[in-house]
C-alpha cells in the first residue's frame, strides 16, 4: 500500500511538473492534433491550392469523420463567404478510386446526393458544398481546374513546458 502510494506520489508530480499540448501556425486553427487553414480570400484551382498548402508543409485536408466535418463546417460558416471549399479526396489517377492527397485512407466519403456523377466526364477534384447549398459541407466532385476557397491541413506543433513554479 504504501509503494502504490509512492508510485501514486510519482505520477502526479510528473504530470504536475509539465504541460503538453498541441499548437498551430498563425492563420490555422487547432482540432484534435491537427491544424487546418481555412482559405477563403484566395481562391485557386484544386492543384494550385494543394501546391500552396504543401508549401507550407501540409495538404487539401483529409477528413474523416463527421466531427471533424461538423468543426469545418461550422467555422465556415461562421465567415462572411460561403464559398465551396477543395478538399485533398480526388480520382485524378483512377476514376472512381478515390484517395487523399496526404496519403490517409478515404474512409469516410458524404457525398452529396447523386454524387460523384463526374460530369462532362471530367471532374475529378473533391470540394466541401458551401452553406449556402441547400446540401452544405456534403463532397461534391468538381472540375480540377475551377477556382475555389481551400482548406489545408497539417499536423500540430507538439509542445512541452513546464508547469508554472516548475524549472526544464
Ligand atoms: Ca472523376
Ligand atoms: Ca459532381
Amino acid at each position: 500500500m504504501v509503494k502504490f502510494l509512492m508510485l501514486l506520489g510519482n505520477y502526479e508530480e510528473t504530470a504536475l511538473r509539465s504541460v503538453s499540448e498541441y499548437h498551430c501556425d498563425p492563420g490555422y486553427l487547432l482540432y484534435g492534433n491537427y491544424c487546418y487553414h481555412l482559405e477563403s480570400e484566395d481562391v485557386k484551382s484544386w492543384q494550385d491550392a494543394e501546391d500552396h498548402c504543401s508549401r507550407q508543409q501540409g495538404h487539401l485536408a483529409s477528413i474523416h469523420s463527421q466531427e471533424e466535418l461538423s468543426f469545418l463546417t461550422g467555422e465556415k460558416r461562421s465567415r462572411p463567404t460561403s464559398g465551396r471549399a477543395w478538399v485533398g479526396l480526388n480520382d485524378i489517377k483512377s476514376e472512381n478510386q478515390f484517395v487523399y492527397t496526404d496519403g490517409t485512407p478515404a474512409d469516410f466519403l458524404p457525398w452529396a446526393l447523386g454524387q460523384p456523377d463526374n460530369w462532362q466526364d471530367n471532374e475529378d477534384c473533391v470540394h466541401l458544398r458551401g452553406h449556402n447549398h441547400a446540401q452544405p459541407g456534403l463532397f461534391n466532385d468538381d472540375f480540377c481546374t475551377s477556382t475555389r476557397e481551400f482548406i489545408c491541413k497539417k499536423g500540430g506543433i507538439f509542445s512541452q513546458s513546464c508547469a508554472p513554479r516548475w524549472i526544464q
